[in-house]
């Protein structure tokens, strides 16, 4: 019985945590946390969406994004921690914009407004 089981429970954990469905971005900090200890820490995903909020001090940029189906992500508005302030030189809010997200916490490794 045993035997059988573990391995349905197994697979069934790692359906759980590929599917990351985030609701609102603290939450899906902290599922990221819990779920995504395994994911690659280099994996790069880009993306687009519209500027909604910027916090220099915080270095942190909001962004309403379109779906991002390497995450499984729908499309939704939130903030994303950026690796380096100057990417948010010349960056307005209201600006299309295609960015990048690297690693397990998302943060914002390059920032262009569309051109
Ligand atoms: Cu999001």
């Amino acid at each position: 019985m045993n035997k059988l089981i573990r391995p349905l429970l197994t697979a069934a954990t790692l359906v759980l945590a590929t599917q990351t469905l985030p609701v609102m971005a603290a939450e899906m900090q902290d599922m990221d946390m819990k779920a995504s200890s395994q994911q690659s820490q280099a994996e790069t995903v880009q993306a687009s969406g519209v500027v909604k909020g910027i916090d220099l001090q915080a270095q942190k940029i909001t962004l309403a994004h379109s779906p991002i189906k390497a995450l499984n992500w729908p499309a939704m508005k939130m903030a994303f921690k950026v690796a380096e302030p100057t990417l948010l030189e010349g960056i307005n809010v209201g600006d299309k914009v295609q960015f990048e997200l690297q690693g397990a916490d998302h943060v914002v490794t390059a920032l262009e407004t569309d051109a």
